[in-house]
């Protein structure tokens, strides 16, 4: 093979095999144990439906083949009694499939909210076309609010009640848990839970308005030790400027430019 044909063929299959792990924002690069079931059942469904889909292929093709034979139009009782069988097995097999997969779904997605007594809990709210995060607790002078980025520990079920304040949103982080809405007027939840430290990416998973696309977050899974840190810092009164100038935006030097 030349050169430049085996560097296209890297090409073409680096583009479908580009989206199977290693990235930051992945159902299938996961890493709590909610997204883990969502990809195995993921995996389960597309492997069986595959499955159906090469057979029905092979009978297609065995039927194609077989109608350049000379067949009567009334086939005889046997061959009829073989047809039926035939045609229910097919519709038995299709509605247990179908009731499986709808069975697993119901159970995998029930498994989205269920939370424990160590939860953290953090209020997330979905606006045009950012995120408010309020991280609640039992005094009320210990909460603090940020915007865009969740920092949870490591090892431990974080709560997040969904609220929208617009539109609907959707939360989506698919390397730790599944999509769930963000509905004006009504209070959803969703626990995630990170196995290992790392950045995971989120984006909103429902159109929501022109800035929709932008509309990302980052989750930062940290060791309970750094996350501690973290909320002491932003628990902390905001440092007030020292002089007018730096109370000033408009007198500071822009980044990159020197003067
Ligand atoms: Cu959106």
């Amino acid at each position: 093979m030349r050169a430049h044909s085996k560097a296209s063929l890297s090409a073409l299959l680096a583009v479908p095999l580009a989206g199977c792990g290693g990235n930051w924002q992945s159902a299938l690069d996961v890493s709590g144990p909610a997204a883990i079931s969502l990809k195995h059942l993921i995996v389960l469904i597309v492997a069986v439906c595959s499955v159906v889909w090469m057979l029905v292929m092979v009978v297609l093709i065995l039927a194609l083949w077989r109608k350049r034979d000379a067949r009567p139009i009334a086939p005889e009782p046997a061959r009829e009694r073989r047809m039926t069988t035939a045609v229910v097995g097919a519709v038995v097999a299709t509605v247990l499939i179908i009731s499986t997969f709808t069975i697993m779904s119901f159970l995998a997605t029930r498994a989205l909210t269920v939370s424990g007594q160590d939860d953290l809990t953090i209020r997330v709210r979905g606006l045009q076309w950012w995120w408010g995060l309020e991280y609640v607790g039992p005094d009320p002078s210990q909460r603090f609010e940020t915007a865009n980025e969740i920092h949870i520990p490591v090892g431990r079920n974080v709560r997040l009640k969904l609220e929208g304040l617009d539109v609907i949103h959707s939360f989506w982080v698919p390397s730790l848990a599944g999509k769930q809405d963000l509905v004006p007027g009504r209070s959803n939840e969703l626990t995630i839970r990170a196995e290992r430290a790392g950045i995971y990416r989120g984006q909103c998973a429902e159109f929501c308005g022109m800035q929709h696309a932008h509309m990302a977050l980052l989750v930062i899974a940290e060791p309970q030790d750094e996350f501690d840190s973290w909320v002491a810092a932003q628990r902390q009164a905001s440092a007030q400027p020292a002089d007018e100038r730096e109370a000033d935006p408009t007198s500071r030097p822009c980044r990159g430019r020197t003067r």
